[in-house]
């Protein structure tokens, strides 16, 4: 029988509007793979589309709990982080990757902070800086285009892309970070959306792309994110895992209703038999 691996997946809990946490958890179970959360924060709702939500900073019980994990001497196989609620936080979970990161963890940094152009509410414009510091030295960092562009501290420029372009950016994420990249959003026409990847030891560069669904999804990033994590930790290559990310996150929109409204998320539970079949589960 083979070990059963432990994720843990570091996010906010947003209550309603499917991202964060209500994604990672089961898609990452549903991988087969032993989900451990630490939530960063717990919000009525995310806060990309509605108003008035409210917000539980647990920035005090994340060293509480980081401490009964060493006495208790967890391991995990991989760390996930997503939306760090705040700077300070971003010092604290360096610290656990300093504590619960082996030289066998994969440690998956999600730069969750913007999208098109824009920082999430919440976020002060020095937060792209001390993302940046967790994602140097992480095994794979996955930004979209506005999260790479804030933390390298260029302007964002808005799609289609030149393949120059993001063949640039891929290699300065890579020098800045010394982590794979994994960036997504690339486009290089009006028909097609994907994600890119650079490995800064062998220098490859590789694109995975699919035909574009109209319309803007929200929580598509962490629905990708949770995929890839998934396909990694099965064993797939970065490449590999890329294609089977992608595919799930195109399914996933593709299956949701088309009267919802998207800030509720997309239907990723419909394409969770899918991402089994493609992990060979
Ligand atoms: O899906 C990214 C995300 C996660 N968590 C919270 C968010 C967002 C994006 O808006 O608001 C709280």
């Amino acid at each position: 029988m083979e070990k059963q691996k432990r994720a843990l997946a570091v996010h906010d809990i947003s209550c309603v509007g499917k991202c964060s946490l209500t994604v990672a958890l089961p898609v990452i179970s549903a991988a087969g793979i032993e989900t451990s959360v630490l939530p960063t924060s717990v919000l009525s709702t995310h806060t990309g589309g509605f108003e008035g939500y409210t917000f539980r900073d647990l920035t005090d019980d994340i060293q509480p709990i980081s401490d009964h994990w060493a006495k208790l001497g967890i391991r995990f196989d991989a760390i996930y982080t997503g939306y760090l609620g705040s700077k300070e936080q971003i010092k604290l979970i360096e610290g656990l990757f300093q504590r619960f990161a082996g030289p066998d963890t994969l440690v998956l940094v999600d730069p969750v902070m913007a999208d098109n152009g824009v920082l999430y509410p919440g976020f002060s414009e020095d937060f792209p800086a001390e993302m940046a510091k967790l994602c140097r030295g992480a095994g794979v960092v996955c930004p979209n285009i506005t999260e790479a562009a804030l933390m390298l501290g260029e302007p964002y420029i808005e799609g289609p892309y030149t393949e120059d372009y993001i063949d640039g950016l891929l290699h300065r994420l890579g020098a800045a970070f010394d982590s794979r990249i994994v960036l997504t959003g690339v486009s290089f026409d009006a028909e097609h959306l994907g994600a890119a990847s650079f490995d800064p030891k062998t220098g490859h560069v590789h694109f995975v792309m699919a035909e574009l669904v109209p319309g803007y999804y929200h929580g598509t990033g962490d629905v990708f994110g949770s995929g890839l994590l998934s396909a990694l930790m099965t064993g797939f290559t970065l490449e590999d895992a890329i294609q089977v990310a992608v595919d799930f996150t195109v399914q996933s929109i593709k299956r949701t209703d088309t009267d919802r409204e998207p800030r509720y998320g997309v239907r990723f539970e419909a394409a969770l038999p899918g991402l089994m079949r493609a992990l060979g589960l």
